[in-house]
């Protein structure tokens, strides 16, 4: 039987026995969990105050906002960039939403209201919304195609602003209760599934995230269509099989659209990096609610070679600029490490995916790595400067074209500053889930919430001092004495774990253990996937204190790493370290960190609104009269990698050399 058919009865047998497939565990909503944390409580809300409304402020000046006024008045001229410039107001009007659900502002949503409002009079009368087009049929946008969908493939993005389009609905329905947005995006969904089908129009979308918009308008309306077509374009990936892997120009093969393979064939994360996450997103969630096993074989294999070959130690994917995609394994440079932002965030939503198949703590810990380092790195302290790539090293003698090491309040293709606009105020959903009586922790952040579990409520309160330690307190009371079973995330790093595979190690191991104690007494516990499992009856003002040995980690790096041979980086709990010109007498590129240095940390509240920082005494090379080179011992400090480029612009540095092996001498 092929497979198409075999898919296709796998469906239609869902759908006729009334089959509810879905995840087994379940994310506890980010409206259920009240934050009071120190770390991310002023980042959420710095981007609502700033972020969001810097976002809707550019979205205007840029002529975003213009583009759909002549669409709804079909006359003008499209006045930015981009076909997917749309997808910059919905993506921003998704984290308004977000942010609205825990923070009503009658004023915001006011404004939202007006942008529906012109959104919906830009939509065309059969549902189909793309300002690039509508503003003018007879010229539209070079990249868009004569007609409808011509170019969807390549780079129209028509499905694309509609996933985004999809997303943002979904998210103030579930905000506001209106469904205002909510009827714009099912008008344009039921369009896009009259055209696109086995027996219609055919098409792998050019950027993935259609697939993940259908899908969460499926889980909204119970329309099975959607949940159809979103597998249908995910089944028609692999029809362009010219993928070599030697070739300069391989990021313009099928393999930078995640379509030289069908995906149940593929085993490498590949080609454009933004647009793999969302895919490998959306496969979780098809195979979640079909039970196709052979989509989850695919995105567990790819999983694999994205943790043991294809991710930075600072959680960061998507290293080559050339197609900003992946590269071959462990091709990893660090001189020109891309890491888009934008496929950060996407692999931050596929990772909790993961975890919602497998209930494997693993995956938590790589969401947490992206999280921690790589992805908030995208944003500045200030909520309105960002990057776009995430660099490994900044050196005065190198700087790649490509590569930024300062932030930008916008980009001419700003993806990612709208991006982390949406991402950041749903983080308290990442906190908690839940199966049945298995209650998940799988984040720590300082929170109240309240948890129906066994039909009883059960307040659970967050009290820690994380990122910065790592004793954990959580104060569980149920209404009733409850029994189940709590489970608590014991991170890779307080395991002698970098990361779940042999691509980083920890140099020194740290004997300690994790140690939890309840109602003040030590417990013993067993790991479950990862998780300390609790199972007990739970009363009113249990306490469980969970202390993971939090110690200042030298990490090293597979030998296939070439570039980091001889290397090392630094980290401490879930933070990975970077050292800047402006703590390291003006320069980082000639610090030598040996075996055997002393570190030590200490707080420093007065810098970069408070940081953990890393100190020691270390041999730097210098040159004296540009004829002697000699070291010298100097005070070295290290800052999370996420702080970076708050101060300025100068050189940066995460991997440093143990020991000088061989000086080059540059001739000028
Ligand atoms: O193509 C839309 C977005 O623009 C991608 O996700 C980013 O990588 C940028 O190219
Ligand atoms: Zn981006």
């Amino acid at each position: 039987m092929n497979k198409y058919i075999l898919s296709l009865l796998i469906f239609v047998s869902a759908t006729l026995f009334g089959q509810q497939k879905d995840y087994s565990i379940q994310a506890v909503n980010f409206t259920q969990v009240k934050l009071t944390d120190n770390f991310w409580l002023p980042r959420i809300e710095i981007n609502r105050t700033v972020t969001i409304p810097a976002s809707f402020e550019r979205c205007e000046s840029t002529g975003r906002v213009k583009n759909f006024v002549m669409a709804a008045e079909a006359k003008g001229k499209f006045c930015t960039t981009y076909p997917f410039d749309d997808t910059d107001i919905y993506k921003t009007l998704e984290g308004a939403s977000f942010s609205l659900a825990v923070h009503p502002d009658s004023r915001l949503e006011a404004y939202i209201d007006s942008l529906i409002t012109l959104i919906a009079k830009a939509q065309e009368p059969d549902g189909y919304l793309y300002t690039a087009r509508t503003i003018n049929p007879a010229a539209p946008h070079a990249w868009a195609g004569k007609e409808r969908w011509e170019k969807e493939r390549e780079l129209s993005h028509e499905l694309y602003n509609s996933g985004h389009l999809y997303e943002a609905a979904a998210a103030h329905f579930q905000a506001t209760k209106k469904r205002n947005l909510l009827n714009i995006a099912l008008k344009n969904a039921d369009l896009v599934c009259s055209v696109f089908g086995p027996n219609k129009r055919r098409v792998a979308p050019g950027h993935e995230i259609v697939e993940m918009g259908l899908v969460k308008l499926y889980r909204i309306t119970g329309k099975r269509e959607y949940l159809a077509t979103a597998k249908f374009f995910i089944d028609e990936r692999g029809r362009y099989p010219d993928y070599d892997h030697t070739s300069t120009d391989s990021w313009k093969s099928g393999a930078y659209w995640q379509d030289d393979k069908p995906v149940t064939k593929q085993t490498e994360a590949e080609g454009h990096a933004v647009r793999a996450g969302y895919l490998y997103a959306a496969v979780a969630d098809v195979a979640a609610l079909t039970g196709d096993d052979s989509l989850l074989k695919a995105i567990d294999q790819i999983w694999t070679n994205v943790v043991e070959k294809k991710i930075y130690v600072q959680g960061s994917v998507g290293a080559i600029g050339d197609g900003e995609r992946y590269g071959n394994n462990y091709e990893l440079p660090n001189s020109t490490a891309y890491n888009e932002t934008c496929a950060a965030i996407s692999n931050m939503y596929w990772n909790q995916r993961m975890f919602l198949l497998h209930g494997d703590a693993k995956y938590i810990d790589v969401l947490e790595k992206m999280l921690y380092n790589g992805l908030i790195s995208g944003v500045g302290l200030d909520g309105k400067s960002f990057f776009y790539t995430n660099a490994m090293e900044i050196k005065n003698s190198f700087q790649h074209k490509d590569l930024e090491a300062t932030r930008s309040g916008w980009f001419e293709c700003s993806c990612c500053p709208t991006n982390l606009a949406r991402l950041i105020p749903s983080i308290p959903g990442y906190i908690y889930a839940q199966k049945e009586d298995n209650l998940y922790v799988n984040l720590f952040i300082n929170s109240h919430s309240d948890i129906l579990i066994r039909n009883q409520k059960v307040e659970v309160v967050q009290q820690n001092n994380y990122p910065w330690d790592a004793a954990l307190v959580f104060h569980i009371n149920p209404v009733k004495a409850t029994s189940f079973n709590l489970l608590v995330r014991i991170p890779g790093w307080a395991q002698n774990i970098a990361i779940p595979s042999s691509l980083y190690l920890f140099q020194n191991e740290v004997m300690a253990k994790p140690v939890i104690k309840i109602n003040g007494q030590l417990i013993d516990y067993s790991l479950q996937n990862g998780y300390a499992a609790i199972n007990r009856t739970w009363n009113r003002k249990d306490v469980v204190e969970v202390f993971l040995p939090m110690e200042i980690r030298r990490v090293v790096a597979n030998e296939k790493l070439k570039d980091n041979l001889g290397k090392v980086a630094l980290q401490r709990g879930p933070l990975m370290y970077c050292a800047e010109w402006m703590d390291n007498h003006g320069k980082t590129s000639n610090i030598i960190l040996p075996r055997g240095t002393n570190f030590t940390s200490e707080f420093t509240s007065d810098l970069l609104n408070g940081v953990m920082v890393l100190n020691a005494v270390v041999p730097a090379v210098n040159i004296q009269n540009n004829e002697n080179v000699f070291t010298q011992k100097q005070t070295f400090r290290a800052i999370p990698y996420y702080s970076w480029a708050n101060r300025g612009k100068g050189e940066m540095m995460v991997w440093f050399p143990e020991q000088i092996k061989g000086i080059d001498l540059l001739a000028k």
